[in-house]
């Protein structure tokens, strides 16, 4: 069921993150079909017509239209982005009870259709989302993937970019742990080009732990940032999960960090949280586990302390 010849993304939610991710995919072309479904059916519709008069301008030729559940029994991945989105002031947390009800009710109607393929969940609080999805579907734990830390990791390796003025792509870093206040960057492991960051500040007194310590607080805070100046996030997100979706669909083995169910790695049992992992077309091959010294350590099962709180009245 996992290799099909033509492979067909279904994407529930065409809101501000779900279009995003729609118009990634089409100037990638990833997939050969791309079905858009949504509560609000207009939105999906025109967001389909939209889209596809964009097909002249560019070289892919995906196949987008407004379906509905029925249409996820072929396809070969789902991605979710639907539900209520974080509004000034809440927390990523906050959203889990409104989210958990609404998943339930669209993880039953995805497995009815009888589809049989990955799961890729963007809504927040998206760890626990990807938990419950696990929860609802009863597919493997490795064929749901959420996206986890990918965004903050890509928002790190930018800001670390502009800092040391070096290509984003040659900056070795991964900010793990929970998508939302309680996550940490992994400093022991992070790398300019092959050089341990450590190395590089000890060498050039221009760069400080201070300034670094600031730009980790920035990419933490970032989503807050974003949505007080204009309501919300979305072309981040929106790109980050085409990249998931090009990784999955084209056996691609990249290592990003992803919302994984940790099965003893790390020293945890039974969660989905940010950690790197090597991502193909059978979903989550292998959690990477990372040698994180003693502060990281802390840092991380405090993490997973705090998902496990919020989670605990819900799942
Ligand atoms: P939005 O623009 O309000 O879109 C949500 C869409 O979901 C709307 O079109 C709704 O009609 C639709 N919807 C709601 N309920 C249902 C349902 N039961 N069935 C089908 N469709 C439904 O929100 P936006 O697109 O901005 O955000 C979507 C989610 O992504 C939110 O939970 C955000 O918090 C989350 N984000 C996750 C990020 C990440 O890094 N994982 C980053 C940014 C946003």
């Amino acid at each position: 069921m996992l290799h099909k010849e033509i492979n067909r993304v279904a994407l529930i939610g065409t809101g501000a993150v779900g279009a995003s991710y729609a118009f990634g995919m089409l100037n990638k072309g990833v997939a050969e079909e791309l079905v858009m479904i949504d509560l609000n059916k207009d939105k999906a519709e025109g967001d389909a017509m939209d889209l596809s008069h964009c097909l002249p301008f560019v070289d892919s030729r995906t196949k987008i239209w407004a379906g509905d559940y029925s249409d996820c029994k072929d396809a070969s991945l789902v991605v979710i982005t639907a539900g209520a989105a974080q509004k000034p002031g809440e927390t990523r947390l906050d959203l889990v009870a409104k989210n958990c009800a609404i998943f339930k009710g669209i993880v039953g109607d995805i497995m009815a259709s009888g589809f049989d393929g990955i799961f890729l969940i963007a809504t927040n609080p998206v760890d626990i989302l990807t938990y419950a999805t696990w929860k609802f579907s009863g597919l493997p734990k490795e064929r749901v993937i959420g996206s986890g830390t990918s965004l903050d990791t890509a928002r790190f390796r930018y800001m670390l970019g502009d800092y040391f003025n070096v290509d984003a792509r040659n900056i070795h870093g991964y900010i793990i742990g929970e998508h939302g206040d309680s996550e940490l960057p992994v400093w022991s492991k992070t790398n300019v080009g092959t050089s341990p960051v450590h190395h590089v500040l000890k060498k050039n007194p221009k760069y400080s732990q201070r300034e670094l310590d600031e730009i980790f607080l920035n990419t933490r805070d970032a989503a807050y940032h974003i949505i007080k100046k204009k309501g919300a996030t979305y072309y981040g997100i929106g790109m980050g999960l085409v990249r998931l979706t090009k990784a999955i669909l084209k056996n691609e083995n990249s290592i990003i960090t992803v919302s994984a169910y940790l099965d003893g790695q790390y020293g945890e049992h039974d969660i989905y949280i940010g950690v790197p992992a090597v991502i193909n077309r059978g979903g989550i091959r292998e959690v990477v586990e990372l040698d994180l010294n003693e502060l990281e350590q802390r840092q991380f099962k405090n993490s997973v302390e705090t998902l496990r709180k919020t989670m605990a009245p819900v799942l």
